[in-house]
């Protein structure tokens, strides 16, 4: 492994902790964030004190430095069928840019099961529900920024107990049906992530493909380790894996990753591309607080091409 690391961790990690949020939480965790009008926009996870999650908001000069807002930001419907499939909360929210407009997508738990909800916004200010856009059960829906060949592009992970737990890929021509879906990416057993992978970031566009910042979970004898790593897609046909870098990228190190409400875990539902090529890169830590490193685009590519190991 190089000297230097592939992330690095801001130095006055945790960013966000539950006691910055006006309104009483237990968590903070596995947020996504966006760059609206050169400000960031942190969507973060919160326990309540019942064990059931909500959605609140964050905002930032820096992308460091975060003030939440005093309402959270999303709470489980009230009425009609996101009521219905939202009872038991919602989590793990990804805001990802799509043209003109940024789609939510995070998991809706209900005596149903766990299955993905859509909503838009333009502003942050005015939220409109979309469609529950799965069947249960399945998480961690990532969309592309743009179209890819006329249709929108998601990747996906099925949580269930007799399918291999794999990163899948899916088409839709109105991000309410979807379909010809694929699985792209698997575990590899005896490795960092052969227990399960899934999706984290929203996809990052590069010259020289999609990166595709993913989870993976190793088991142990003392619990799941959660860590980050990362795969590079084609550009036209982001089916097509081009390399899968075999080392992860990020493991629960400090001591607010290596211990809290879920040890040994990093988990990320949010990364920022900067005009420069640098990234900023989110990650609740033990399912507690919320973290953030940099690392680079370059960096992230070579750390794909160097080391590659077979997609499936
Ligand atoms: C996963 C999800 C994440 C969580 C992780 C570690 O299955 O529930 O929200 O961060 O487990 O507990």
């Amino acid at each position: 492994m190089s000297d230097t690391p592939i992330v690095e961790r801001y130095a006055h990690n945790p960013i966000l902790t539950r006691d910055d949020v006006p309104y009483p939480v237990a968590t903070v965790h596995n947020a996504g964030v966006v760059k609206h009008e050169g400000r960031y926009i942190m969507l973060f996870r919160s326990h309540l004190a019942n064990g059931r999650s909500i959605i609140g908001r964050a905002d930032s000069e820096d992308g460091f430095h975060f003030k939440v807002h005093p309402r959270p930001f999303m709470t489980p419907a009230e009425h009609g069928v996101f009521a219905e499939y939202e009872a038991f909360g919602v989590e793990d929210l990804r805001i990802c840019p799509v043209e003109d407009r940024y789609l939510l997508c995070y998991s809706a738990y209900s005596r149903h099961g766990v299955r993905i909800g859509l909503a838009e916004t333009r502003d942050f200010e005015r939220v409109e529900r979309i469609a529950l856009i799965t069947q249960s059960d399945m998480r961690n829906v990532v969309i592309f920024p743009e179209r890819i060949g006329g249709r929108y592009v998601r990747l996906d992970r099925p949580h269930s107990e007799i399918t291999p737990w794999s990163i899948w890929i899916s088409y839709s021509p109105d991000l309410v049906h979807w379909g010809d879906s694929r699985r792209i990416i698997a575990a590899v057993p005896y490795h960092w992530d052969e227990m399960k992978i899934g999706p984290g970031a929203p996809p990052i566009k590069t010259p020289r493909g999609w990166l595709n910042i993913y989870h993976g979970v190793f088991n142990t004898m003392a619990g799941a380790v959660y860590r980050l790593g990362v795969a590079l897609h084609d550009l036209k046909d982001p089916s097509r894996v081009i390399a899968v870098g075999d080392r992860w990228i990020l493991s629960p190190e400090d001591p607010w990753e290596v211990s809290g409400y879920v040890p040994n875990v990093v988990f990320t539902c949010g990364a920022v591309p900067e005009p420069d090529g640098s990234i900023k890169l989110y990650w609740g830590g033990a399912d507690t607080v919320m973290c953030a490193g940099v690392t680079h685009v370059d960096r992230l590519i070579e750390h794909c091409l160097a080391h590659p190991r077979p997609a499936l």
